[in-house]
């Protein structure tokens, strides 16, 4: 029965005093940039999983004009705070005096809340909902404005699209779980949040801590209430108040993307369960036979011994085979990427087959494995190798291993790029302390028994509070399941494990993937001295600055593929600007239909693949003549956009703009596009309106007010922010550039990246509605030389146009770019134009030779010669 409203009322009213603390001492520092105050348990302090810490220290700070820093945290013990060399904390000195800034701080003694508003009054973030400080249990609420939206908290995959729905808990414990189980936590946790209000303002806020956690929404949406296991407060709020500010300023605090080799842009492909690498080279052939780009080649845990990492299956994947093939392929301008687990194997002594592992021996004697519960012992799971230990990336030896283990493996077949996955960390175990009393039968080295657990485990101290702490947050719950959680032990390293340092793995279980990524890019930095591409399943905020991500385990159905549209945002969101979705879906058997839908989707995504599962029928875009002519169309596009797509992950690695976006992030003021997850922007530019139906020709899609051009067709239409239904044959996909846009494309595209890079451009210029006629139409152009770690000589050309005139300007011209700008395209001439001309700078003004057919002008550069580092202007009339 539904409680009478005034009782609810009282309810709401009680849970707004649950502050615990009241505050003393508060002073403001003479630069008014930082406040700091005492906190002590008040009388009704009443924390209901571990008990009030008596002192805690309160400090807010000025990170920058638009950033508040709170922390929280006891001035006497020693507390879990992830270290800054792992996480980004920003700039550490705040400079800036409170008076200063776009928001406001207040606070009330007691019981102790604060406020940060924005200084035209709207919260950003308001505390009195909840604060509760033990050592086991952290509570901080904030109240929300009820009808803004929520986007962020993840990683999840979420059935209700992409706003977080009231009522909804999402819990942080990265874990090794399919994407394809929707409302659950899966393999990374990001505490950040969005929240947009219906006029299109937006802030946010991000809670600096790596301990599980369940956020909650609550079921009116007027609050969210973070509930951690451990360590401090630390929580960073944006004052916005666009929301992609919101996103540049979270990003000025953990690292922005780092800049992706230009080949990673190309497309991959990979499956798990090739049976032979002759299949695999069939594979690439089968995409040269069928005119379809691909760019990298990839390799499952299928090539390896026994599943062991660093080597080859000498009977089916020959390590001279595999040289020549990764030898082929780099002939091809074709690159190759392996997967590599954590897991190192733990060898038996009775093992004639594993005495020389060298991964095991050196990385026992560099002492770098994770320890059991004892700190004594390396803690043995399991995983496909059979028994394993993890290598601790916190063990100041962990850098050196793991180079030198990639180092000898990259002598046999030089890979380009590293894949880790598994870095949850997954365990087939659960348990304290696991020993192999069996090893004549464990591993098994059958792939479907090998993932039940073959060691004997048990628990040691069974009540240890890391392992059993009084709050169960919900791990492994889904949105509407009535089920107990699972402990959070459950098939990962215990919490009680130990790190170098004396940490605890209860604490730092959430960075393991991120971590793993950045010792791995360092070690390509140092292996290849060129740019790293490195691929990981499990990640935490700061993960884009070393690595990129793909979103999992999904399943090869119509829901996953519009969920690949929701979790690629998000991870935008997250500051990871390189991520994709297995095209044409992980598990189960993809079909013709839907693969031809879904590489018009992943095609537009920043990593592009196509990935399969063991024992999945094959679904190589070739397979079908539909689905390879789709491929051919998508990927034949976005080849001719690469050089605006690698553009766009510059200006992410420089300001921590998205390259994937949501439309939202684009047009917030209309609000019509604040709840469109079935369509996204790349930049702010492309907008990209899929068929995501079986058996559908046509989509209704959204289109802000504007001017909007068919890249394919080069078609137009106006649209007065409206739904516009868009016939789309099977292999047709739909990408609209917006008018006001220069777009710079490559002339013709190819099969590979490098042919892009040589290949010459075209400039296309969007001109914007004819009611906006004295509208300028931008754009500009990053070149460099796409490889190296440094990124000092680049060039980077802006682009503006009127309705009659298109200026290039170089903004830096320190790269030798040889290529030629070919032709300017100009969308949306109405009137008939006579003539044009050219004015390079330094040399003579020349005429161009034209053609105009319906509103598209074609402008000839070819014989005048202008390369695309030339400043010129272009005028037509
Ligand atoms: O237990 O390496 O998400 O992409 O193909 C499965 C085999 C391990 C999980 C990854 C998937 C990969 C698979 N891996």
């Amino acid at each position: 029965m539904a409680l009478p409203r005034l009782l609810l009322t009282l309810v709401a009213s009680i849970a707004t005093v649950r502050g615990d603390f009241d505050l003393s001492n508060p002073s403001w520092n003479t630069n008014r940039d930082t406040f700091t105050a005492t906190l002590s348990p008040s009388d009704s302090s009443s924390n209901p999983y571990s008990p009030d810490l008596t002192s805690l220290s309160f400090t807010l700070s000025v990170a920058s004009k638009t950033i508040s820093r709170v922390k929280i945290t006891s001035p006497t013990d020693s507390r879990w705070e992830i270290p800054e060399s792992i996480v980004s904390a920003g700039d550490p000195t705040p400079s800036l005096s409170i008076d200063d800034a776009s928001f406001t701080f207040d606070y009330t003694e007691s019981p102790f809340t604060f406020t940060v508003k924005d200084v035209d009054g709207s919260i950003v973030f308001d505390s009195s909902a909840a604060l509760h400080f033990g050592d086991q249990y952290l509570e901080l609420s904030t109240s929300l404005e009820s009808d803004n939206k929520l986007f962020g908290l993840g990683e999840k995959s979420r059935s209700t699209g992409s706003v977080i729905p009231k009522g909804s808990t999402t819990t942080m414990w990265a874990r090794d779980m399919a994407a394809a189980e929707f409302d659950t936590n899966l393999y990374a946790s990001h505490p950040f949040f969005v929240s947009l209000s219906s006029s299109g303002k937006a802030n946010g806020a991000f809670l600096r801590n790596s301990n599980g956690m369940d956020v909650v929404y609550s079921e009116a949406g007027d609050a969210l209430t973070f509930k951690a296991l451990g360590g401090v407060i630390d929580l960073f709020t944006f004052t916005g108040p666009k929301p992609s500010d919101v996103v540049k300023q979270y990003q000025s605090i953990i690292g922005t993307p780092t800049l992706q080799p230009y080949w990673a842009l190309g497309f991959h492909q990979c499956r798990y369960g090739y049976t032979n690498l002759q299949e695999a080279i069939d594979v690439v052939q089968g995409y040269a036979d069928a005119e379809i780009p691909l760019d990298i080649a990839w390799l499952d845990i299928d090539y390896m011994n026994l599943w062991l990492d660093f080597t080859y299956d000498e009977a089916n994947f020959p390590s001279a085979d595999v040289k020549a093939f990764v030898d082929q392929l780099h002939a091809n301008n074709q690159k190759f990427v392996p997967i590599v687990d954590p897991g190192i194997l733990a060898v038996d002594p009775s093992w004639d087959w594993a005495q020389d592992y060298d991964a095991y021996h050196s990385g026992i004697a560099m002492d770098v494995f994770v320890k059991d519960i004892t700190n004594e012992k390396p803690f043995m799971g399991q995983v496909w190798p059979g028994p394993v230990h993890f290598p601790d990336w916190f063990h100041p030896n962990a850098t050196e291993f793991w180079t030198a283990q990639l180092k000898n493996w990259h002598d046999i077949a030089e890979f380009d790029g590293v894949w880790v996955d598994m870095n949850e960390v997954s365990n087939f175990c659960t348990g304290q302390i696991c020993e192999n009393t069996d090893p004549d039968n464990c591993p098994t080295h059958k792939v479907d028994t090998q993932t039940q657990c073959c060691l004997s485990c048990s628990d040691v101290d069974p009540d240890n509070s890391l392992d059993n702490p009084s709050f169960l947050i919900g791990n492994d719950l889904g949105i509407n399941e009535d089920k107990n959680p699972s402990p959070i032990d459950t098939k990962t390293i215990p919490a009680s494990a130990k790190h170098y340092g004396d940490l605890n793995e209860y604490d730092v279980h959430n960075l393991h993937g991120t971590m793993e990524a950045k010792v791995t890019s360092d070690a390509m930095h140092s292996i290849r001295g060129t740019r790293s591409f490195v691929l990981s399943r499990s990640s935490f905020p700061g993960h884009g600055n070393h690595a990129s991500h793909w979103t999992g385990d999904n399943a090869a159905t119509w829901d996953d593929l519009k969920m690949s549209i929701v979790t690629v945002n998000d991870f935008a969101l997250f500051g990871i600007s390189m991520v994709g979705a297995d095209i044409c879906g992980f598990i189960g058997d993809s079909n013709e239909e839907l693969c031809a839908r879904w590489i018009q989707v992943g095609a537009f995504h920043p990593f592009s693949r196509n990935h399969n599962t063991f024992g999945a029928a094959p679904q190589e875009f070739y397979r079908w003549d539909s689905v390879a002519e789709s491929a051919r169309r998508a990927l034949g596009l976005r080849y001719q956009i690469l050089p605006f797509m690698y553009t766009l992950m510059w200006k992410a690695h420089v300001d921590g703009d998205a390259v994937s976006n949501y439309l939202w992030s684009v047009f917030p003021e209309d609000e019509a596009t604040h709840g469109v997850d079935e369509q996204f922007m790349l930049g702010d530019s492309i907008l990209i309106s899929p068929v995501l139906q079986d058996q559908a020709r046509d989509v209704d899609a959204y289109f802000p007010a504007g001017k909007w051009y068919n890249l394919f067709t080069l078609e137009s239409f106006e649209s007065a922010g409206e739904v516009v239904n868009l016939a789309t044959e099977l292999e047709e996909a739909n990408a609209h550039l917006r008018g006001g846009k220069v777009l710079p494309m490559a002339s013709t595209g190819g099969l590979t990246t490098v042919d892009v890079q040589n290949d010459d451009f075209s400039l296309v210029v969007a001109l914007p509605s004819e009611s906006d006629a004295e509208g300028l139409s931008e754009g500009e152009l990053f070149v460099d030389d796409g490889e190296s770690i440094e990124v000092t000589s680049f060039l980077h050309m802006v682009y503006s146009a009127t309705s009659t005139s298109l200026t290039s300007k170089a903004v830096e011209n320190s790269f030798d770019a040889s290529n030629a700008v070919l032709t300017v395209k100009v969308l949306g001439v109405t009137a008939k134009v006579q003539s044009a001309t050219i004015q390079v700078e330094g040399g003579e003004k020349r005429s161009v030779d034209l053609v105009q057919e319906d509103e598209v002008l074609t402008l000839d550069l070819a014989d005048v010669g202008v390369g695309v580092k030339d400043e010129f202007v272009l005028t037509w009339m």
